[in-house]
Order: structure tokens, then sequence, then C-alpha cells
């Protein structure tokens, strides 16, 4: 028997398929967006969901409610600091008084490799109020998102980075600020992501 025909081979055959552009930086048809919502619309100091995984080669987008909130990577072991390293991502402050009906705010990071990734809000103090996350975290263990957030709980200072740093990450292409739909989040993924604003 030919083993494409076998069940399962017409899935297999979908998730071979390639982005449109091998290798790229953009988010496009047929790419993995995983989604994180910061706030939500009741103001909530915490990100939905906290903690997700992502394999490489997808995209985690965050998406901003009010008032004004940021996303920013860190090391598990301190919080609410800024982690020293080129391949760091920093939205910037994402102001935005009012849910738009039909789009919203959002920042879309490449996933490259597999390691954990910790990210929290360097606004007043919702990092240690637990406004705090984690990409590929591990489920078990000393390092899970839960012994993060009650690690951020108990620090004394948050702390953003410079402004340039974000300039300097979309650069080189890790990460993009855009506005994206809210409904039909693929297709407007493939069409304004990464469009600079
Ligand atoms: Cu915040």
């Amino acid at each position: 028997m030919n083993p494409s025909l076998r069940g399962g081979s017409i899935f297999k055959r979908q998730d071979a398929q390639q982005p449109q552009q091998q290798g790229g930086t953009s988010a496009g048809p047929g790419d993995r967006v995983i989604v994180v919502q910061v706030s939500n619309q009741d103001n909530a100091l915490a990100f939905f969901p906290d903690s997700v995984q992502a394999p490489v080669g997808s995209f985690v987008q965050f998406q901003f409610h009010p008032n004004n909130h940021s996303v920013v990577e860190s090391t598990f072991d301190a919080p609410c600091q800024p982690i020293n390293s080129k391949d760091a991502f920093f939205s910037g402050f994402m102001p935005t008084s009012v849910a738009a009906s039909n789009s919203i705010l959002a920042f879309t990071i490449k996933i490259t490799d597999d390691r954990p990734r910790w990210f929290y809000c360097s606004q007043g103090k919702h990092c240690q109020k637990g406004m705090v996350g984690a990409i590929n975290a591990p489920p078990s263990g000393d390092q899970t998102v839960d012994a993060f957030k009650a690690l951020a709980a108990k620090q004394p200072e948050n702390t953003t980075p410079p402004p340039t740093a974000a300039a300097e990450q979309a650069a080189r292409g890790l990460a993009a600020r855009s506005r994206v739909a809210l409904a039909g989040l693929a297709l407007a993924v493939g069409s304004v992501a990464f469009a600079l604003l």
C-alpha cells in the first residue's frame, strides 16, 4: 500500500506546507499565530493565557487592551527586569483608550527556538501584581509560570527598557508592532503584520 494513502496523510501534507516567505520574519497565510491577550475588557492585570506553547517557526502575537501596557522579556530569575540580550523582545508601551470595534494594537514575535521565554508588563507595578507570562515554560519543576508569578510579586522594582530597544529589535526583524483586525485574524496578519506603526 502506498504510505501516502494512509489515514492522516492529508493533514500531514497541510502541516508540511511552507510559509510563502521561507525564512522570513513576517507571518503569512498558513503560518501559525498564537494570540496572547494583554489585559482584557475588565482591565485585569494579567495576560490571557499567561502560558503558551509555541513551536519553532510559529508567531506569538500580543493584542493590547486599555489602558497602557507593555510586553518586556525578562529572565526567570529577575521577573520585572529586562533581559540583557540582543534577541530580547520589547513592545514599547501600547496606549489605547478605547477597545476599537474591529482592530487592535498588536505586537508579534517570531519563535526561532524552543527555549523558555519569560515576559512581564513594565507599567506601574503590573509585574508585581501578576501581569507576567511565559512562552514554552516547563509544565512542572522549579521554573513554571506559577513560580515565575510568585517570584515577580516579591520584586522591589519594575523596569522599562529604553525605547531604542524596541526599534533595534524591529530593525533586526525579530518583532514588529501592527494593528490587526479582530475578525479574520489569520487574513489580517498576512496582510498587515509587520507594518510598523
Ligand atoms: Cu500592564
